[in-house]
């Protein structure tokens, strides 16, 4: 299926409330982490691609924030942000907790989907029972959705089936991305999205989405990221008693560079930058 006419190739975008595991799967299916995770709801904050090329097909995966109620200009925009990436793709994987369950939530995303492109996941069935899996199969089974697929992004379990299954139902086209290519999020925004992987992971409450994390500098191994916090008083919690959590947040982003390369994280304060559209809009910015 190599020649050229067979290939096949278009967008598949993931869909579903935080948490469920979005970019978990993204990660296993390209098989590099190419986009950050964490028990955090609402940990993606941008439209990030993960490429898959075979032989016989190129998939984009399109990984979007999690959707939720808007409490925040915040929440409002990354669901603008996800229904963006919605709108883009040839498929929807409309991800679903199957451990936690399908709930009103899922049900109400369920019902803005188009089913005759959507595809649902069922994920996190590691070391869940048959019986609940099927239960939550049946659950959905009627939504008359394109077909279900139960997986888990962390053993992989299902994996395999579920991306054969979207390469069957892609349209014939070309290479979008050049077949070397895993993602197309730049090395500033990577860094700067590490920074806040560790943060999101160690922070506690609501603490984890008043954090912002941008490169202020890069000079060839030398990289400064600037962390942006909403008060004063969260300023103190993100640096940590003596600078432990600093030094523990750097410790691990450093393992995950190119060797020789010099981290410096400085913390800022960035008024209430959550509750404010433009703040949003500038700190979420990619360039
Ligand atoms: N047990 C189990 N946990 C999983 C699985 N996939 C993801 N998780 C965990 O679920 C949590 C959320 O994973 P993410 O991949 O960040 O979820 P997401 O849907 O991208 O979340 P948002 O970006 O916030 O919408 C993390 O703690 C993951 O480790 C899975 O297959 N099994
Ligand atoms: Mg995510």
């Amino acid at each position: 299926m190599s020649d050229e006419r067979g290939f096949r190739s278009g967008f598949v975008t993931l869909y579903g409330r935080p948490n469920t595991g979005k970019s978990t799967i993204v990660n296993s299916i390209v098989g590099e982490k190419v986009s950050i995770t964490s028990n955090k709801a609402q940990t993606t904050r941008h439209r990030i691609r993960g490429v898959l090329t075979r032989p016989d097909a190129q998939v984009v995966f399109v990984d979007t924030p999690g959707v939720g109620k808007p409490r925040t200009a915040l929440g409002k925009k990354l669901n603008t942000t996800a229904r963006q990436g919605r709108g883009e793709a040839d498929l929807v994987c409309f991800v679903v907790d199957a451990r936690s369950g399908y709930g009103r939530g899922d049900a109400f995303l369920a019902e803005t989907l188009d089913p005759a492109s959507t595809i649902v996941v069922l994920n996190k069935i590691d070391g869940m029972k048959r019986q609940a899996i099927v239960r939550q199969l049946e659950l959905v089974a009627g939504l008359g959705f394109l077909a279900y697929f139960p997986v888990s992004g962390f053993t992989g379990a299902g994996i395999p089936a579920l991306v054969d299954e979207l390469v069957t139902r892609l349209p014939p086209g070309p290479l979008w991305f050049p077949d070397d290519s895993v993602s197309d999020v730049t090395d500033a925004h990577w860094v700067a999205e590490l920074v806040r992987e560790q943060l999101m992971r160690t922070l506690r409450q609501e603490l984890p989405h008043s954090v912002a994390t941008r490169v202020i500098r890069w000079d060839d191994k030398h990289v400064t990221v600037e962390i942006l916090v909403e008060r004063e008083s969260q300023k103190g919690i993100v640096i940590g008693k003596g600078g432990d959590v600093l030094k523990s947040v750097g410790t691990k982003v450093r393992r995950q560079l190119a060797d020789g390369f010099h981290l410096e994280l400085v913390v800022n304060v960035e008024p209430n930058w959550q509750n404010n559209p433009a703040d949003v809009e500038r700190l979420l910015r990619l360039d």
